[in-house]
């Protein structure tokens, strides 16, 4: 079996940048999906994130087949809650929203994901999440009911993410919101990415190369995009492959 973790540290190791494509199950209509794909497949994305803050219609395994149909880019679950998660996928981002202080999200969930995942063939990858404000009060901080970080408020964010290697996690994912105004700054990508011996993950707000561009030059080994693929397909353009 591929061992995707193993993938993003020697992306990092070799500095090859990763991009995710989210996809929001509540937001794409499935017969969609194999036209959004031939635009994914000629860009430089590497990876398909599914998930949203919720899924009102359970539609996630309905999406995931439907993507895995189409394409061998490996598909991670980014669950808002654990009826999210699918067996039918490669991967899960097993998420501790170590930024709130909702049990709720930061061990209750898991717990219920627990045996659910010890029978899945599901990588689990144990990721930190830390929201950031990204200037708009996002689905995710309603629903977790927790307040995200200020951007500047840097030295609790790198202290938030360290605890987070620091108990073991993998993967830190700093999130300003899917949507945000204003995405995760270069400086906090700077400064949390010189002291995290793990890989970084940014998302939240990023919407044109040029932000993508800082981010990775800030120091992010893997950058998610949502809204701005499903705002306007045309954005592939800007990211397709030499
Ligand atoms: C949200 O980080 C992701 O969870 C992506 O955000 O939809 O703003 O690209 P956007």
């Amino acid at each position: 079996m591929v061992n995707l973790y193993q993938n993003i540290i020697h992306a990092k190791q070799e500095g090859q940048k990763l991009l995710a494509v989210l996809i929001d199950p509540e937001k794409i209509d499935v017969e969609n999906i194999p036209s959004f794909f031939k635009k994914v497949h000629q860009s430089i994305t590497t990876h398909i994130f599914v998930g949203g803050s919720t899924d009102i219609n359970n539609d996630t395994e309905k999406v995931v087949l439907a993507i895995k149909k189409v394409t061998k880019l490996p598909v991670i679950l980014f669950p808002g809650d654990v009826k999210q998660i699918t067996n039918k996928a490669d991967a899960i981002l097993f998420l501790s929203l170590i930024s709130g202080r909702n049990p709720e999200y930061l061990i209750e969930q898991q717990i219920a994901a627990a045996p659910i995942l010890k029978n899945s063939s599901l990588e689990i990858l144990p990721t930190g999440y830390i929201l950031i404000d990204g200037e708009k009060e996002t689905a995710t901080q309603k629903v977790s009911n927790t307040k995200p970080i200020a951007q500047k408020n840097i030295e609790l964010i790198l202290n938030t993410a360290l605890a987070g290697e620091f108990s073991g996690k993998k993967l830190i994912y700093l999130e300003a919101g899917s949507g945000a105004k204003v995405p995760v700054n270069e400086e906090i990508i700077k400064t949390i990415s010189d002291e995290l011996s793990i890989p970084l993950i940014i998302g939240g707000g990023i919407r044109s190369k040029k932000q993508l561009d800082k981010a990775f030059n800030a120091g992010a080994d893997l950058v998610v995009i949502g809204t701005a693929f499903e705002n306007d397909e045309s954005f592939f353009n800007h990211i397709k492959l030499n």
